[in-house]
C-alpha cells in the first residue's frame, strides 16, 4: 500500500492542462576511451542504461556475436564527430548485454576496397566456432562491395584486432551483373543449406523493387550469385540491413535458433529496413531451401519491430541461452545543431529476446532478462480502480531512470468510441492525443512529466469499437513531451492484437532519461520515443498513471523499480 499517493484532478483540469494541444590504426585506438563531460547537470539526454559511446555519432549495430563466453557488439561509429561521416566499426564486449566494455576500433579503412568506409556487416560462426565478419565497404569509386575479415587471434576472447582477406572485395558489382554499385550493402549473417553451401543476402533495389540478392560459397571467400533473389517486392525502394532466420513454429517462448537451421517445425523471418521510409520491417514466412527462394505469408511487409524511432537492427543465435536476440539503432529526435552542442547521437535499444506468437502471425520482442538486475527499490500497487480523469503519481523511484509494468483490466465495453473507418494508428494518435478525452480511454502512464504537467510524454491504450470487435489503439505520444518546440514530437501508434474482453491490457516502459521504450501487449506492440523534455529532468521528472476515458479501468498490476546506471564505457 506504500508509496501509492493519489493525486486525484477533475478532468476538466487534466484537460485545461495536458489537452487541447495535442585511415591508419593509431588514428582509430582509443577512439572510445575518452570521456565526454557528461556529467548529468549539463547532459541531461545522455542515458544511464541503454548502449552509447561516450560521445560522437553511432548508428548501425554490427556484427553482434557470442564468443568464448563474451557477446561482442560493433557499431557504425563517427570518431571524429557527432554528425554520420568517417565510418568505422567500434567495438564493445559484455558478459551480459546490459555492461559493456569499449575496446579500440574492430574494422576501419585499411585497404582499397573500404578505403571510403566501412559500411554496415555480420559475422557468421564458421565450423570449429571461428567468426568471420561480411561488411561493406566504399572503394574509391565510391561503390559499394563486400568484404571478408577474420580475426588475428582466435584464442583472444576479446578478439581486439581483425584481418582482412587480400581477396577483398569478394562480391562487387559489375558490367556483367547489372548490380547498381550505390545500392548494395549490408550482408546478412549467412547461414549453411543441406548441400553444404553457404548463403549471405545483401539488401540492393532495382528502380523501386527492394530486393535481398542472395549469394553462395563452398569456401566463404569465393562467391557466385545466385539466379534470382531471395525475395523481391515492387515499390518498396532499397533494402538495407536484411536479416533472414529461422523461428520456431509453435515453441516454447523465448526459445531461439541456431541461423542454420531449417525443417518442418520452423518458419523463416526476413528483416529488411526500408530506406524509403526509415523503418524496420520484417515478414514471415516459408523458405524453400531447395530453390533457395522465400514466400512470405503477406506479400508487401507490413509488420514493424518497432513502430516508434527504430532502424537498422540485426538479431543473433545467443547458443549461451538458446534464445533470439535483437540489437537496435534509436536515433536522435532532436535537430541536427543540438546533436553538436551535445557532442553525441545515437544510441541503441536494450537488447530484445525475440521469437514467433503462438498465433504465427506476429513476432514477439522482450527486453532481454539480464536487464532486470538493474532493478531496485520496486514499488508494488495493489489492484485499484482508476476512475475517469483520474491521475495518481508513482511515488518512490527515479522517474527519469526506470522500468514500469503496468496493467489494465478494461470494463463497460459499451463506452468504446465507434471507428467508422478505417484509419492509420499513428494518424489517430495524433487526433485523439492523452488530452482528447474518450470513452475507454485514453489511460496509461505520463512518463518524464514536469510538476505542473507542463511537460509529459503519454503512453496509452485507446479502445474503439470496430467492425463489431473490440481495437486496441496503442500509442506512444511526446507532443507535450518538451517546451523546446524544435525537436521532433511526432506521436506513434499502433494498434494491438489483444482482445480485452478476454485478456488485461499489460504495459512496459523502460524510461532513461532522453529514450521511452514501450512493450504493449507483453511485446506484441513496441514503441520507442526520444523525448527532450527541459524541466522534467533528473530528479523534477515525474511519473504518473492516467485515464482520460469516461470510463474507468481497473490496474490489477503496477511494478515500478528505479534503475542503477549500467557500466558502459568502463565508467
Ligand atoms: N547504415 C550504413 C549502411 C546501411 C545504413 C552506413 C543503414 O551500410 O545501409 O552507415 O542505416
Amino acid at each position: 500500500m506504500a508509496n501509492l499517493s493519489p493525486i486525484i484532478l477533475l478532468l476538466a483540469l487534466f484537460s485545461l492542462i495536458y489537452g487541447n494541444a495535442i585511415a591508419s590504426h593509431h588514428v582509430y585506438r582509443n577512439l572510445q576511451t575518452q570521456q565526454s563531460s557528461d556529467s548529468s547537470s549539463n547532459q541531461p539526454y545522455r542515458t544511464a542504461y541503454h548502449f552509447q559511446p561516450p560521445k560522437n555519432w553511432i548508428n548501425d549495430p554490427n556484427g553482434p556475436m557470442r564468443y568464448k563466453g563474451l557477446y561482442h557488439l560493433f557499431y557504425q561509429y563517427n570518431p571524429k564527430g557527432s554528425v554520420w561521416g568517417n565510418i568505422v566499426w567500434a567495438h564493445s564486449v559484455s558478459k551480459d548485454l546490459v555492461n559493456w566494455i569499449p575496446l579500440d576500433a574492430a574494422i576501419f579503412p585499411s585497404q582499397p576496397s573500404d578505403i571510403n568506409g566501412c559500411w554496415s556487416g555480420s559475422a557468421t560462426m564458421l565450423p570449429g566456432g571461428k567468426p568471420v565478419i561480411l561488411y561493406t565497404g566504399i572503394d574509391p569509386n565510391n561503390h559499394q562491395v563486400q568484404n571478408l575479415a577474420f580475426p588475428k587471434n582466435l584464442s583472444d576472447p576479446f578478439l581486439r584486432e581483425w584481418i582482412k582477406s587480400p581477396k577483398n572485395p569478394l562480391m562487387a558489382p559489375t558490367v556483367a551483373n547489372k548490380i547498381n554499385s550505390t545500392s548494395f550493402r549490408d550482408p546478412t549473417t549467412a547461414w549453411k543449406g543441406k548441400d553444404g553451401y553457404w548463403r549471405v543476402l545483401i539488401g540492393n533495389k532495382v528502380n523501386s523493387v527492394g530486393r535481398a540478392v542472395l549469394y553462395k560459397s563452398k569456401d566463404f571467400v569465393n562467391w557466385v550469385e545466385a539466379k534470382q533473389p531471395l525475395h523481391s517486392a515492387q515499390g518498396t525502394g532499397m533494402w538495407e540491413c536484411p536479416d533472414f532466420f529461422p523461428v520456431l513454429n509453435n515453441g516454447p517462448i523465448n526459445v531461439g535458433l541456431d541461423t542454420s537451421v531449417d525443417g518442418d517445425h520452423v518458419r523463416h523471418v526476413l528483416k529488411v529496413s526500408l530506406d524509403d521510409k526509415k523503418h524496420d520491417y520484417y515478414l514471415i514466412g516459408t523458405y524453400d531451401a531447395s530453390q533457395d527462394v522465400f514466400t512470405p505469408d503477406n506479400s508487401q511487409p507490413v509488420l514493424r519491430y518497432d513502430y516508434g524511432k527504430y532502424y537498422a537492427s540485426k538479431t543473433i543465435f545467443d547458443d549461451g541461452k538458446n534464445r533470439r536476440v535483437l540489437f537496435g539503432w534509436v536515433n536522435e529526435s532532436s535537430s541536427q545543431n543540438d546533436d553538436i552542442k551535445k557532442g553525441w547521437s545515437g544510441i541503441h535499444t536494450i537488447p530484445r529476446s525475440i521469437w514467433l506468437h503462438k498465433s504465427g502471425k506476429q513476432l514477439i520482442q522482450w527486453p532481454v532478462q539480464e536487464i532486470e538486475n538493474l532493478r531496485v527499490n520496486p514499488v508494488n500497487w495493489p489492484t485499484r480502480l482508476l476512475k475517469g480523469g483520474e491521475l495518481l503519481q508513482v511515488n518512490g523511484i527515479t522517474a527519469v531512470q526506470a522500468d514500469v509494468e503496468i496493467s489494465f483490466q478494461v470494463r463497460e465495453f459499451q463506452k468504446a468510441e465507434v471507428l467508422k473507418n478505417w484509419a492509420d494508428p499513428q494518424i489517430l494518435c495524433g487526433m485523439k492525443g492523452a488530452g482528447v478525452k474518450g470513452g475507454i480511454g485514453p489511460f496509461g502512464l505520463l512518463v518524464l512529466a514536469s510538476k505542473d504537467l507542463q511537460e509529459s510524454t503519454a503512453v496509452f491504450f485507446r479502445i474503439f469499437r470496430y467492425q463489431n470487435k473490440n481495437l486496441v489503439l496503442m500509442c506512444s505520444d511526446q507532443s507535450r513531451s518538451s517546451l523546446n518546440k524544435e525537436n521532433d514530437m511526432t506521436p506513434f501508434g499502433t494498434f494491438v492484437d489483444v482482445d480485452p474482453l478476454h485478456e488485461n491490457l499489460s504495459l512496459r516502459t523502460l524510461i532513461d532519461h532522453s529514450v521511452v521504450e514501450s512493450f504493449g501487449g507483453e511485446g506484441k506492440a513496441c514503441i520507442t520515443s526520444r523525448v527532450y523534455p527541459t524541466l522534467a529532468i533528473n530528479e523534477k521528472a515525474q511519473l504518473y498513471a492516467f485515464n482520460n476515458g469516461t470510463s474507468s479501468v481497473r490496474i490489477t498490476r503496477l511494478s515500478a523499480w528505479s534503475m542503477k546506471k549500467a557500466n558502459i564505457n568502463g565508467n
